[in-house]
């Protein structure tokens, strides 16, 4: 069974937007949120379009979330009138609009627990994690942001931190990330042996921790298959611990020799559960969750942002000043020009005086 009509994307910020753009085109339930009027233009004719009044961009400021909130008011309405039970939540890390305003919408759609004191939304955060060459000031933008999001672990749901070290086309991303969510959203294949079932899927999203997925083609192998879930494909690179939750994988066919399950194992630890199922196709679907956040990659971000503010701090120590010279104390009589003699003008004031 498809999960389709039980979920909701919702694209904060100029990145979030592109990527919830790319779920729109696949027909999912979108909502676009954004300050920035040039930023919304560019997604053309979408629906559901939440137009951050007075703030057009926070200027790289994620602090300002909490204002444009206040003054946004039917936005945080429309979060909590939300009917969905799965909402993922789209944005870069390392923007202030996107980064600024993820962790209040998790809060608002998290509020509403049941009795287990479980959050009744299963809500999944999607990430964008800078490239290494972007400029410092992103890098600084992503940390701020991980360290809400690592507060925040214990409501949230399975996170998809997306790694812009990929490939240099963001677009790219974005297509690729749509392909193999979707697939895991709605396959509905079915084998005589067993299946990976919507029931499955659901608990996979609930569970809190980093998640990575992968779709692959008949002809990949098993290394590549790992190497892309792994370290370089477009999730960032998994922590080492062999911390892991559950591993899903769909089989290419009955009796496809694609990857095993122990072959995962050796990846990411020993699951608390297994799922498998198996696929008509010629593709292969992997997914393992409960990972530990991608910390190591993360500190990166911290680091380079820290040296350049040591960096900025020691530059400005030895900051050159102008001090006086000697020629700024010559006596100003020198320059001083000469009384005027008095001239005709001078001679006829005194005779209209008399
Ligand atoms: N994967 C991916 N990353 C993107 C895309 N567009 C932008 N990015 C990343 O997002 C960062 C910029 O964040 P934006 O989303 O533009 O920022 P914002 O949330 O609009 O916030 P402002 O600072 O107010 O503009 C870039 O540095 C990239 O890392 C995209 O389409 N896909
Ligand atoms: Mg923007």
């Amino acid at each position: 069974m498809s999960l389709k009509n039980d979920v909701l994307f919702i694209g904060l910020g100029n990145c979030g937007c592109k990527q919830a753009k790319v779920f729109h085109e696949m027909k999912y339930k979108v909502m676009f949120v954004n300050g920035s009027e040039q930023d919304l233009k560019i997604l053309g004719d979408v629906p559901n379009i939440y137009r951050l009044k007075n703030f057009d961009g926070f200027g790289g400021h994620r602090e300002r979330a909490l204002d444009c909130l206040a003054e946004n008011m039917e936005f945080v309405e429309a979060l909590q009138n939300i009917k969905e039970k799965i909402v993922f939540v789209l944005h870069s890390a390392a923007g202030s609009t996107g980064s600024g305003i993820a962790p209040y919408c998790e809060e608002v759609l998290t509020e509403t627990v049941n009795e287990e004191g479980r959050s009744e939304k299963i809500v999944c955060p999607v990430p964008t994690l800078p490239s290494f060459d972007e400029p410092i000031g992103k890098k600084k933008s992503a940390y701020k942001s991980m360290l809400d999001i690592q507060e925040m672990r214990d409501i949230l749901g399975a996170t998809f931190f997306i790694n812009n070290n990929a490939a240099k086309d963001y677009d790219r991303i974005n297509s690729i990330f749509a392909k193999v969510l979707d697939c895991f959203l709605t396959n509905d294949s079915y084998g005589k042996l067993n299946n990976f079932d919507e029931s499955e899927k659901v608990e996979m999203l609930r569970q809190s921790g980093a998640a990575v997925l992968g779709l692959f083609r008949k002809e990949h192998n098993k290394t590549l298959m790992l190497e892309r879930l792994t370290k370089n494909g477009i999730f960032a690179p998994i922590e080492k611990n062999m911390i892991c939750g559950d591993i899903a994988i769909v089989h290419s066919g009955i009796d496809s020799s694609d990857i095993t399950v122990d072959n995962v194992i050796t990846e990411f630890g020993k699951p608390f559960n297994i799922f498998e199922g198996y696929n008509n196709g010629n593709s292969t679907l992997i997914c393992v969750n409960g990972l530990d956040y991608p910390v190591t990659h993360i500190k990166q971000f911290g680091e380079l942002a820290q040296q350049a503010f040591n960096e900025r701090n020691r530059n400005r120590r030895s900051v050159e000043k102008l001090s006086n010279l000697d020629f700024l104390e010559e006596k100003a009589s020198k320059s001083t020009p000469e009384k005027k003699k008095s001239t005709k003008l001078d001679a006829l004031r005194k005779l209209m005086e008399k």
